[in-house]
């Protein structure tokens, strides 16, 4: 068992952390206020290859191993939530569903533009009353023959509005449940694909969150992601690693409030000495740190499940599982430990709080996460 990371583990993590403390930084709480985030930034993110690090390099991608990708996600999320979950979004469910199940063809069209940032993918599952009850698909895709029309509304979709192309789930033949579901590649500007208005968020401000409308929209056969049928188990493999992802988002979250709070409660005095130095504060300091390490573990062994070729859905939803709960907590410990100040957007952390939750619903809420956990531990 070796528990070191190589060199060039060392060297992604650094300029993951270098990018974050010096682009994303400057401008974190403006964009959290206006919801919004710069296409300029999107495109820094792509040139420098964040958008697209595990797909292959024939396609543009970074080639590059799951931990070096749970590394990166930390880095940035410590400072910016909202970039991490583009990133997280584009690497994990769109660029890595069609690395490995789209054919030649839609690799050379779609999966080229995406690795490199020139253009950003969305993933479609989530529907009005199709959540955690994934395989409710109401949203249709009807066979007439070289193409599908498809009808249907998804919620709740990250880059909703800043995507270009959106992996789209819907359902063929209602007869056949879920092995009647199909995934399609839809580009935005399609006749009849409408974007909703932006969703007024708590948390991930920066990132843009929209329904989005399908009336009769025409997808070419082509665009079918894999054999018929296919759509529903493309969808859970794929979220199986979109898992990995936000476990890693959750525990940066977690690792940059913990770091603003150790870093506080060393200068700010009260009762003549500085607040580390009383073990109220340095209690909680000591919860903090063992439980964003226990995270930290859950999320690099669920990371090196995947490279090692093994199965990682067990070791994803469980990493997602602690590491969304103490995100969570941490950063409510991290908003006390800052008193008043931690109140204020200046010091970060109630941004991080913010934050914090959705890592405990999207990509699965916690209870998906624990159906999933419970089911493979019980199945032998
Ligand atoms: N990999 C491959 N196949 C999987 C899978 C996985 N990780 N998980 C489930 N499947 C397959 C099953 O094997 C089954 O196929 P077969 O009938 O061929 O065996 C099929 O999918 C249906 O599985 P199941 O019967 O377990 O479906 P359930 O309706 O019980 O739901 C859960 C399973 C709850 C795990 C699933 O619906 C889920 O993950 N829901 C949450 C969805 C989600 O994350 N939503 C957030 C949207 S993205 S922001």
């Amino acid at each position: 068992m070796d528990f070191k990371l190589t060199e060039e583990h060392l060297m992604i993590r650094d300029a993951a952390r270098d990018f974050a403390k010096t682009e994303l930084l400057p401008g974190v709480i403006e964009r959290d206020e206006k919801q919004e985030f710069p296409k300029e930034l999107i495109k820094k993110m792509g040139d420098l290859g964040f958008l697209g690090m595990m797909a292959s390099p024939e396609y543009g991608g970074g080639g590059m191993d799951t931990i070096s990708y749970v590394l990166a996600m930390e880095e940035l999320s410590k400072i910016d939530a909202s970039a991490s979950v583009m990133v997280s979004v584009n690497n994990s469910l769109v660029c890595w569903g069609l690395d490995t199940f789209g054919n030649e063809e839609q690799k050379k069209k779609y999966l080229s533009k995406l690795t490199t940032g020139e253009k950003l993918g969305a993933f479609c599952l989530s529907e009005p009353e199709a959540g955690s009850d994934a395989t409710s698909q109401r949203t249709t895709a009807i066979d007439k023959g070289d193409h599908y029309i498809l009808n249907g509304t998804k919620n709740w979709i990250t880059n909703g509005s800043s995507g270009d192309y959106f992996l789209v789930i819907a359902q063929t033949d209602k007869e056949k449940k879920h092995k009647g579901i199909n995934a399609f590649i839809v580009e935005k500007g399609w006749d009849g694909f409408e974007i909703g208005p932006k969703e007024q968020k708590l948390g991930i401000r920066g990132s843009d969150t929209h329904s989005l409308n399908f009336n009769d929209v025409k997808v070419p056969k082509e665009n079918r992601i894999g054999e018929d049928g296919f759509g529903f188990k493309f969808a859970m493999k794929t979220l199986s690693g979109g898992r990995i992802g936000i476990a890693a988002q959750a525990l940066g979250i977690a690792a940059g409030a913990y770091e603003l709070a150790k870093d506080y409660s060393k200068q700010r005095k009260a009762f003549g000495t500085e607040i580390c130095n009383h073990q109220a504060i340095a209690f909680k300091l000591a919860d903090m740190h063992t439980q964003i390490t226990a995270a930290r573990h859950l999320v690099m062994k669920a990371a090196w499940d995947k490279d090692q070729g093994e199965n990682y859905d067990l070791s994803g939803a469980m990493a997602k599982l602690h590491a969304s709960k103490t995100a969570m907590d941490v950063t409510i410990e991290a908003v006390q430990v800052h008193g008043g100040n931690g109140y204020v957007k200046e010091y970060h952390v109630e941004r991080l709080m913010r934050d914090a939750k959705i890592t405990q619903i999207y990509e699965g809420t916690s209870e998906i996460q624990k159906i999933v956990i419970s089911r493979s531990i019980l199945k032998d």
